[in-house]
């Protein structure tokens, strides 16, 4: 319509015109249209993209547009008709290619190109001689629209005089076009709350803002991260080492080697909180198989151990697990610095013989998971593709805990031993929607779906994970394992505090929110006997030192903050992403300072030495990642590769 309204009104300027000439700005619509309607066909017809609903349809097709609009509308600028259209020309050959390259890094990859697996050649490695077998000659509909164009500038005539577009129509132009540009983020923006902070798997994007923005957003993201990086030499890392090495908690005899040879098994326990555990609703008791391991001879339940994540929830979680560093306060750090060099906990078992794998069935690309696993050194990602997946044993986000469980021990009892797997459930998930045979207590009866609904999904994972040690008993995979289960973010978010204040019958202030993000971790060792409750004060990002330690391994070399829950040299200490923190007698958020045993407010002098400190620990870890320091760091020797370090040693 917009186009229709300029190529009227530049007409008249146009001097000169043969009869029967289109409008001046003809070609500009043509390529546009072409290249929107290619964008829509190829969609559909290269990316197996899910469509669940209508809304998703509509936003589908219009998210090329506004990319469209623009790009091709830069033509306005150049006065030169000729100019003008060899620039539309070879923007559209570009696109093209753009299209046309995402099409067959699909057929190979089912996946959308990024920007860091272009420089990362060992992806193509398998490319290069079944490239030529992926290429078609019906692939030339992948340049229909530059056809079109070409032709449409053969046989039509379109005014050929010099041409000065007016400002102001330029103008209305560009708004127009960023007005569907905030048409398309605002119906995507419904459609997936926090889009472009929290959903960071690709096809996701590309479902909602389009292939053409997604690759501009990409190259936002790469870039920003890669400045940063290029600014950093190593010598931070001197300061940073410094603050690892004084504030590292050394292994205690009692527990050191205490698993030692054993399978390591860890389970991520989607969005449980430890307010469910032993604890009931309405008189129904929520985890039975839970409750039953925090008084278990063979486990250790950590009582006061909270998540410690940001906007990448599940992601940053494992993040903290596998590095023992924060997670970034800004996004998702597995997708802005999936490109660092990291020294994983996965890394430091391939070196011990273990064979490390992640069982996740979603999709590989969400949360980066298939880019930042090969960046943590993980040997094997057991995605959806490792699954048997239908309708009857899925729900909402995908296969069942139950199922999952039960192929995971399929495929674990496959693995060479020792291994290390983790595994990441699915079925506690928002919306928290679960199959009426499956709902083995009834709901709550909050003002809030989401917390009447939370008990059944957590009891129902709670019944799954039984079925999963019963699983590894009967594999034979049990008695020489060891199995950590922590929960790996808040489930039932501040929107909801109405609700809850009625289940916890207390009002929910801003230090009962920070006590709430109390999540279970549960280390249970087969047939060792020395379970206990332990109430030490602790986060996420001590879950790796406690583990390798259990399994005899050293740590004192590794670059990172955490500390063995074992340890006498363990603080009461744990930091949120936020800067706020509990410790044994403290309770830090939203700039207040509490007393942890009565809630009640205290004067902040009291905090500030743990306030110093918060900052402090999340600004090595940031530095670390923002700087991809790890790269000057030789783990095995425990050297700094600089020479500002060399000097200081
Ligand atoms: C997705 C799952 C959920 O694969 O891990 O992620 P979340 O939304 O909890 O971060
Ligand atoms: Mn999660």
């Amino acid at each position: 319509m917009m186009l229709l309204l300029i190529n009227k009104r530049v007409k008249g300027e146009d001097v000169g015109m043969k009869k029967k000439n289109w409008p001046t700005h003809s070609i500009l619509a043509i390529a546009i249209v072409a290249t929107w309607i290619k964008t829509y066909v190829v969609y559909h017809t290269s990316f197996d993209m899910e469509i669940e609903n209508i809304m998703q349809q509509v936003i589908l097709f219009i998210n090329p547009l506004s990319f469209l609009l623009l790009i091709y509308g830069l033509s306005l600028f150049f006065k030169r008709p000729k100019a003008r259209n060899r620039y539309i020309v070879l923007t559209s050959i570009i696109l093209s290619i753009i299209v046309y390259a995402n099409a067959v890094f699909y057929r190979f990859f089912t996946d959308f190109i990024t920007i860091p697996v272009l420089f990362q050649t060992s992806n193509f490695g398998d490319l290069g001689a079944s490239a030529a077998e992926s290429i078609f000659l019906t692939d030339i509909f992948y340049f229909m629209d530059v056809i079109v164009i070409i032709v449409a500038l053969k046989w039509l005539k379109v005014g050929e005089k010099f041409t000065i577009v007016k400002p102001a129509i330029r103008k209305s132009y560009f708004v127009f076009s960023a007005a569907v540009l905030f048409l398309n983020l605002g119906l995507s923006e419904i459609e997936r709350p926090q889009l472009l902070t929290r959903s960071f798997d690709r096809e996701v994007l590309v479902k909602n803002i389009g292939s053409y923005n997604y690759h501009l957003y990409d190259l936002y993201i790469q870039s920003k991260s890669h400045a940063q990086r290029a600014l950093a030499d190593g010598s931070e890392l001197v300061e940073v080492n410094n603050f690892v090495r004084s504030s590292q908690a050394d292994p205690t005899e009692k527990t050191f080697g205490l698993a030692e040879d054993r399978n390591l098994i860890i389970v991520s326990l989607e969005s449980l909180q430890s307010f469910v555990i032993n604890n009931d609703m309405n008189g129904h008791e929520i985890t039975p198989f839970l409750n039953s391991l925090t008084a278990d001879e063979d486990t250790f339940y950590f009582s006061n151990f909270y998540h410690q994540t940001g906007l990448g929830k599940t992601s940053d979680s494992e993040f903290l697990v596998e590095n023992s560093l924060y997670p970034l306060g800004g996004g998702a750090v597995f997708f802005t610095h999936s490109g660092n060099t990291f020294h994983s906990m996965a890394e430091s078992l391939n070196e011990e013989g273990y064979f490390t794998n992640v069982l996740h069935p979603n999709n590989k690309s969400f949360w980066n998971r298939d880019m930042m696993y090969k960046a943590l050194d993980i040997q094997k990602y057991y995605d959806e593709n490792s699954y048997i997946v239908n309708e009857e044993n899925s729900v909402s986000w995908g296969l069942k805990d139950a199922p999952f469980f039960e192929q995971s021990v399929d495929l674990m009892a496959e693995m060479p031993q020792p291994f290390y797997s983790r595994l990441i459930t699915l079925t506690n998930h928002y919306p928290f929607t679960l199959d009426v045979e499956d709902q083995n207590i009834p709901e709550y009866d909050s003002n809030s779906n989401t917390l009447n609904k939370y008990f059944q999904t957590v009891n129902y994972m709670d019944e799954a994970l039984e079925l999963f040690f019963e699983d590894l008993k009967e594999k034979g995979l049990y008695d020489n394992s060891i199995i950590v289960m922590y929960g790996d973010h808040y489930g039932i978010s501040e929107n909801h505090n109405n609700a809850m204040s009625q289940y916890l019958e207390k009002e929910i202030t801003p230090f009962e929110s920070a006590k709430l993000q109390n999540v279970p971790l549960f280390v249970h060792i087969p047939n060792s006997g020395v379970g206990e409750e332990v109430t030490e004060v602790a986060g996420q990002i001590d879950v790796r030192p406690t583990i390798l330690h259990l399994l005899g391994i050293d740590t004192s070399k590794d670059m990172q903050l955490g500390a063995d829950l074992f340890s006498e040299e363990h603080e009461d200490f744990v930091v949120f992403r936020d800067g706020g923190f509990v410790t044994d007698e403290l309770v830090y958020t939203k700039n207040v300072c509490y007393d942890s045993a009565t809630g009640v407010e205290i004067a902040v002098e009291s905090c500030q030495p743990y306030i110093d400190r918060a900052i402090q620990e999340l600004g090595y870890s940031d530095q670390i990642i923002n700087g991809d320091l790890l790269r000057f760091y030789d783990l095995k020797t425990g050297n700094l590769l600089i020479e500002e370090a060399e000097k200081e040693e």
